[in-house]
């Protein structure tokens, strides 16, 4: 198929870009740099070098794999991006062209209005250049399980039959985000729902959690196709920064008591599963949405396994907890169905400490570039 990988230079977008092209697949990247700027804006680099896309793309050639196009530009621009559907055609887009932080999101008025111009005007963009240029194509949206929030019944996957007053109908499920990023993927999956009954649309919208990881099967080919990790309070995903702060000698930052419950997943399944709905598309006319995530673990659970791998290297680590800058239950039922990825054929890898280790171990071997001027949490929901 020929896919249109938008946000292609993020943390899962180029490794999405390279396991894509890797099965089969004529994939385009689009990226306008926007996370690069804030790393520039925020002072905090990747923990990997990561080299300009195109010469990501070249390294992904030399290494073996098929040609990957490569176009910079701002999915939010509306005569650009109905340009790049236009000459590119694709089959399918794997939307990941959306600003990821949460507390970027609730660093200020400004931070909050550049999340949320930024998202909601990217998936409108790309709803538009679908219905105008390549209507069959298939959107696949990142979404993010942090829209249901921790309700106190079990989350189902996406839709929910409701009994009322002896009659019944089927809705999405009751969403309430944690934070303004949060809400504007509520805002998208609104959007998007609208449109598909609208315009019979062919969406896929996959509730994330959590991901974690250094590498992928192709970006071992090559330090420059490593992926662009964050570890900082504002980017990084929690077992990330915990792995990284294990290899400092800092202690690792529990917000909270840490009960607080997720759902996580290696970054090599985020692939599997893109891919597994790329390869599967749903009909037109049709919402799918599958909760994406393999194991549910609190933030204590996370720590402990940190800790033990560490500890086995012989890395001394200690936690911390500390005063929460969010405002989420820390006490809470969290029982989220995830069986539609399953069911498509995703192979899990669980979070063994094997895996654990090997994050340490990659991480280790760049210990002279982490910086700890950003590790403790700056910004504060109230
Ligand atoms: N947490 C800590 N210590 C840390 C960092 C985080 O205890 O140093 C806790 C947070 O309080 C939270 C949990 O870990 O309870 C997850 O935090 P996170 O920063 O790993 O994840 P989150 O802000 O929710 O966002 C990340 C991605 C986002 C994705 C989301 C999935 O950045 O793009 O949508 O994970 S989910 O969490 O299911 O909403």
């Amino acid at each position: 198929m020929k896919v249109l990988v938008l946000g292609g230079d993020g943390y899962l977008g180029w490794a999405t870009a390279m396991h894509l092209s890797g099965a089969g697949h004529e994939v385009c990247v689009c990226d306008n740099y926007l996370r690069r700027k804030l790393n520039t804006e925020f002072e905090s680099e990747p923990l990997f070098p990561v080299p300009p896309l195109q010469d990501r793309a070249d390294a992904w050639a030399r290494s073996g794999g098929a040609r990957i196009e490569v176009v910079i530009g701002d999915v939010a621009d509306w005569g650009f991006i109905r340009g790049l559907f236009e000459a590119f055609q694709p089959d399918a887009i794997i939307h990941y062209a959306e600003l990821p932080s949460a507390p970027y999101s609730m660093a200020s008025r400004d931070t909050a209005a550049l999340v949320l111009q930024n998202n909601l005007g990217a998936t409108l963009n790309v709803i538009h250049a679908v219905h105008e240029t390549c209507p069959g194509a298939h959107i696949i949206k990142l979404g993010t399980m942090g829209e249901y929030g921790t309700p106190n019944i079990d989350i189902e996957e996406g839709w929910i039959e409701i009994d009322h007053k002896g009659r019944r109908d089927r809705f999405l499920y009751p969403r309430q985000g944690g934070s303004l990023y949060h809400t504007t993927k509520i805002m998208d999956t609104d959007m998007l729902w609208f449109y598909v009954r609208a315009w019979g649309l062919r969406v896929t919208d996959l509730m994330q959690g959590p991901v974690y990881g250094v590498t992928t099967d192709e970006s071992r080919r090559d330090p420059a196709l490593a992926p662009h990790f964050s570890y900082d309070a504002v980017f990084g995903t929690v077992l990330n920064r915990f792995v990284v702060q294990a290899v400092a000698g800092v202690p690792l930052t529990i917000y909270g008591a840490g009960t607080q419950r997720r759902g996580f997943l290696d970054i090599r399944d985020t692939l599997q599963c893109v891919r597994l709905v790329l390869e599967t598309p749903p009909a037109a006319g049709e919402l799918r949405i599958c909760n994406q995530f393999v194991e549910v673990f609190s933030i204590l659970d996370l720590a402990d396994r940190v800790a033990g791998a560490a500890r086995a290297l012989g890395l001394p680590v200690q936690v911390q907890h500390l005063d929460n800058p969010r405002l989420e239950a820390e006490v809470h039922h969290y029982n989220p169905v995830h069986s539609a990825l399953p069911k498509l054929g995703l192979e899990p890898h669980l979070m063994t400490e094997d895996v654990v280790a090997g994050m340490l171990e990659v991480v280790s071997v760049h210990r002279d570039r982490i910086d700890l001027a950003h590790i403790l949490p700056e910004v504060r929901w109230r």
